[in-house]
């Protein structure tokens, strides 16, 4: 006997994604339930040529679902996830709500797998732009012994979502419109033809909500709670795909060639490192990818043991969905019947 599916906030970006990435993989199940807000709700899905009639997110929605896929903004996940974890389900969340919850683990497959089988019906999906660090930092961390990161990252505009992306192609639409550029709707400020150092909330000691969540998540991830993190996040005019510019400094000599072969062996990292071919991570080409690609190690002779890296993914994809879905397999590993 499979299980029964359910997908939250299945309307949206992520949630959309989520759809996909179940039926590339073929996520066993018994039953799928698609659940989004009321507004979604009633509105009819396509999925696998059956239409589905999608549910409104309620406190009565979650009866006899086992894993519940969850991409709602954090206050829906706050009231309802708890909600659904009370009636039987495991619910693996893709919002912030309860990541930096003691007991709550928070999982990226490739590098905490061993976090999952604590949960106490919530499994947190961490923030894009931590995924993909922590995913190419894992093999380096195990080599040397991280002593700190220094991250700028140049993420995609849809990492705001639907809103987001819709925000900037109306922007492209209109770049050589008379009229000039409509006033941005999601974003911060125009992001055609700019970069925003300020497209999320500013928080403690004037970093972004989104740097404060790379910070204490990585270190959360890695079990290394007082890791040196810091973290400049910046907004691209990209519609997918987050690239990071990271700094490394370690305890013990990391040379970039056992970089490059302990990222090569590293399940779900593919090594791009030959820039004089042209053979880089790039954005673009990460589109429709789950793998994390790195590139440009170099050595970073400003310290004693350090390195450089370009780290590139999808990030509706390996940032959230199939981070996800990944959870959801190891957790059917652990109870095949009913996770
Ligand atoms: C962005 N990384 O690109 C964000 C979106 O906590 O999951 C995801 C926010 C989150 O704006």
């Amino acid at each position: 006997m499979g299980i029964s599916l359910g997908i939250m906030g299945a309307t949206g970006a992520v949630g959309e994604v989520m759809r996909q990435i179940v039926d590339e993989r073929n996520l066993p199940y018994d039953t799928i339930t698609f659940l989004a807000s009321e507004r979604s709700a009633g509105t009819t899905l396509k999925f696998r040529n059956e239409n589905h009639v999608v549910k409104a997110i309620g406190p009565d929605a979650f009866k006899g679902l086992d894993i519940i896929l969850s991409s709602t903004p954090s206050s829906i996940s706050r009231e309802f996830s708890p909600i659904a974890a009370k009636a039987g389900a495991v619910v693996v969340d893709n919002s912030s709500a309860f990541r930096m919850d003691p007991e709550v683990p928070l999982v990226v497959p490739e590098v905490n797998p061993e976090a999952i089988a604590k949960h106490k019906g919530i499994i947190a999906n961490p923030n894009c732009s931590t995924i993909q660090m922590v995913v190419a930092l894992k093999p380096l961390h195990d080599l040397g012994g991280l002593k700190r990161v220094v991250v700028s990252t140049y993420q995609a505009s849809s990492g705001k979502g639907g809103k987001g992306l819709e925000d900037f192609e109306r922007q492209l639409a209109h770049a050589c419109h008379p009229d000039g550029v409509p006033e941005p709707t999601a974003h911060k400020h125009q992001l055609l033809d700019n970069c925003l150092p300020d497209d999320w909330t500013i928080g403690d000691e004037g970093y972004s909500e989104e740097e404060w969540k790379m910070v204490n998540e990585t270190r959360k991830i890695l079990g290394e709670e007082s890791l040196g993190v810091t973290v400049t996040c910046v907004r691209v005019p990209v519609r997918c795909g987050h690239s990071e510019s990271i700094n490394l400094e370690f305890e013990r000599p990391v040379s970039p060639e056992a970089a490059r072969e302990a990222l090569a062996a590293a399940p779900g990292v593919i090594v791009l490192d030959d820039p004089v071919a042209g053979n880089v991570p790039l954005a673009k080409a990460s589109v429709g990818r789950d793998e994390v690609f790195v590139g440009r190690i170099r050595r970073d002779p400003t310290v004693p043991y350090g390195l450089n890296l370009w780290v590139v993914a999808d990030n509706l994809r390996k940032g959230a969905a199939t981070n996800a879905v990944q959870i959801a397999e190891h957790l059917l590993k652990l109870s095949p019947a009913s996770a």
